[in-house]
């Protein structure tokens, strides 16, 4: 799926759907998720729009790399480096939004 009008995650990286914005660049956004799973829930996003983790991993695996470094960066920030990195793929999986994004779960010990 290429960039899409209706995509919701392109809409809030265009500000024009309000989020609570954690970081950014040239190639990517990270914001809170609105419905926090953890106590520090960021969901990371790049800037151009690919359906999922495969996609992103396929055609640019650079930004995936840089995914993971601002995870981290987050987690070394707010939990010792710990961390819980997750990408929903598919409807069957809990993936809803299909723009790719990597949750990041940290601030706390996370369950098992
Ligand atoms: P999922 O992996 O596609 O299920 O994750 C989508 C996430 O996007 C989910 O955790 C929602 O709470 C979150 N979210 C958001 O942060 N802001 C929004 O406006 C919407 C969903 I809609």
């Amino acid at each position: 799926m290429s960039e899409s009008s209706e995509c919701l995650f392109c809409k809030i990286i265009a500000g024009e759907i309000p989020s609570t914005k954690v970081y950014e660049d040239d190639t990517t956004y990270a914001f809170k998720d609105i419905n926090p799973k953890a106590k520090v829930h960021v969901l990371i996003v790049p800037k151009k729009h690919y359906a999922n983790a495969a996609e992103l991993a396929a055609a640019d695996p650079e930004e995936l790399a840089h995914i993971v470094s601002i995870a981290q960066h987050i987690a070394d920030e707010s939990f010792h480096g710990a961390y819980r990195l997750v990408f929903n793929t598919g409807l069957d999986a809990g993936q809803t939004v299909f723009h790719v994004h990597a949750h990041v779960l940290t601030g706390e010990k996370l369950d098992e």
